[in-house]
């Protein structure tokens, strides 16, 4: 009878003691960075993306925080950093920030992707590409007045190769930066101390 007893005491234990498997965490950090100012929040989908009509599914959620969005371009969606939050193909993929001008500045910002992106600023679009395409770079203009901003970067991966950069200026003859690094000129909130 003990030993009856004992065992089920023992399957008890054993079952209050396994941890749920999770495959891919809810919120994913990188805490190896000092700076958080980009949250990404990604959707897989079941089915295959051919652009932004495509059904969005939200409940294949994936969240993470980085400092930059600057994921380059691959022909295996392996070799991706993408593929470090299980997503490889047909997902869709937000990038929200805040940011904030001391001064009134003609900002240039320049997307590259495969497929498809869509940019807005203080909710409103500025440039898009809607449907799949190779890895290429669209850019545009916004004169963006003094004071706080919001960006909003929306991306689909469909098939094949993956690819997302994201990078503004200035000025003309300035270098480019990557959307989510501050400059003397724009300056990018960090999540970390929100
Ligand atoms: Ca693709």
């Amino acid at each position: 009878m003990l030993a009856i007893i004992a065992a089920f005491l023992t399957i008890f234990i054993l079952i209050k003691t396994i941890e749920p498997v999770h495959v891919i965490p809810a919120v994913w950090y990188f805490t190896d960075n000092k700076i958080n100012t980009i949250h990404m929040t990604a959707f897989r989908q079941d089915h295959t993306l051919t652009g932004f009509d495509s059904p969005r599914d939200t409940g294949d959620r994936i969240s993470a925080y980085l400092d930059r969005i600057t994921f380059g371009n691959q022909e295996d969606p392996k070799d991706s950093v993408f593929s470090k939050f299980g997503l490889y193909r047909n997902f869709f993929a937000d990038f929200t920030t805040l940011f904030s001008l001391q001064e009134q500045h003609e900002v240039t910002f320049s997307v590259h992707s495969d497929d498809g992106f869509r940019l807005l600023v203080d909710d409103k679009e500025m440039a898009g590409f809607f449907i799949d395409r190779v890895y290429e770079e669209t850019q545009v203009k916004v004169s963006i007045a003094p004071g706080d901003h919001t960006l909003l970067l929306q991306y689909f991966q469909g098939e094949g190769f993956v690819g997302l950069d994201a990078f503004y200026r200035i000025a003309d003859n300035d270098e480019w930066h990557p959307v989510g690094e501050s400059t003397p000129y724009l300056m990018f909130m960090d999540f970390n101390n929100e």
